[in-house]
């Protein structure tokens, strides 16, 4: 192999990088928050972590992994689930900073807070 073939398949392979990186940039420099997540699990009659902090347009997840069905409410009405069963879910993004206590409307002595930042 000639040293002009090398050089040339040495810019080929540059310029296949270069398109790649071009390629995934528009991806890597989307909005990084739209994808965040968090997890709140329903179990023995207690919500957990009774109070989660998350950023705002964190997408947060309740799941009932009690035996018994549970409900999601917003004391300030800004989101309701319905009753959820064992294993299921419900889940609701927060767009606005602030402070969101809620409870399960079946047992209104379970209670808990998403703080959003
Ligand atoms: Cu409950």
């Amino acid at each position: 192999m000639s040293g002009k073939t090398m050089s040339v398949l040495g810019s080929m392979a540059a310029a296949i990088f270069i398109t790649a990186m071009l390629a995934a940039a528009p991806s890597l420099s989307a909005n990084p928050q739209q994808a965040t997540t968090a997890e709140v699990k329903i179990d023995n009659f207690s919500f957990g972590p009774a109070t989660i902090t998350v950023a705002a347009g964190t997408t947060v997840t309740w799941t009932n992994r009690d035996d018994i069905p549970h409900t999601v409410v917003s004391t300030d009405s800004v989101f309701k689930s319905k009753v959820l069963d064992t294993d299921e879910k419900f889940s609701f993004t927060f767009t606005k900073a602030g402070t969101y206590p809620y409870f399960c409307s079946i047992h209104p002595k379970m209670t808990a807070t998403v703080v959003v930042k």
